[in-house]
């Protein structure tokens, strides 16, 4: 058995680690520790900032995840400001920039970064393309997902729920990726 743990103060997000994760034999819980936010242009280098800090404290096998929501016709907003945006706008905010706007095209997504017990690190990104509803639909999930609707569906990430969004969402994919490369390199415990 694999046991990681992730640092988040996001429970959907957790959820949907386990969800994947556990299927692998892979457990996963939630770590208390914290990293300095820092304000970057990626979501990968606040995901490298993290895992610096991780190695100068001797923090071993944590996961981190940084993702975002990007808006084409708001010119990638909120991308890496996505947690503020949606604290302080939330998705009827989001739905009130976009009032006028035919073009609905955006994407989500999602790195996640990890330290190893070794000192190994692995980095992957994913996304899933996708486009802005008219009004907030569903209530499952979390965040944005009453607003997107991913290519090939015309059902929002909560009206579509867990079991369907995690084949195919930025978070899915990146965990699949993820899992990958650290079955060949984590060290298994009892
Ligand atoms: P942690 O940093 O503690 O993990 P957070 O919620 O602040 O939690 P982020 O900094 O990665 O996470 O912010 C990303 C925001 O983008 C998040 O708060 C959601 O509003 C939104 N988001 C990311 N992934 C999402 C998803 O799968 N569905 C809906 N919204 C999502």
């Amino acid at each position: 058995m694999i046991s990681l743990s992730l640092m988040t103060s996001n429970p959907g997000k957790l959820r949907e680690f386990r969800h994947e994760l556990s299927s692998l034999g892979i457990e996963v819980t939630k770590s208390s520790e914290d990293c300095e936010e820092i304000q970057a242009e990626t979501l990968e280098e606040v995901v490298r900032y993290c895992l610096k800090d991780l190695k100068r404290r001797k923090i071993r096998d944590v996961m981190i995840d940084d993702s975002g929501l990007f808006i084409d016709s708001l010119g990638g907003f909120p991308g890496v400001y996505s947690s503020y945006a949606f604290k302080t706008l939330g998705c009827k905010g989001i739905l009130k920039l976009m009032d006028r706007l035919d073009d609905r095209k955006a994407h989500f997504s999602c790195c996640i970064g990890c330290l190893l017990r070794g000192g190994k690190e692995i980095i992957v990104t994913e996304g899933v393309k996708g486009r802005i509803s008219a009004e907030e639909r569903g209530s499952q999930g979390f965040g944005f997902d009453p607003i997107f609707v991913p290519d090939g569906e015309s059902r929002t990430f909560a009206e579509i729920g867990i079991e369907e969004k995690n084949p195919i969402s930025h978070r899915g994919r990146a965990i699949r990726a993820f899992a990958i490369t650290l079955t060949g390199k984590v060290e298994r415990t009892k």
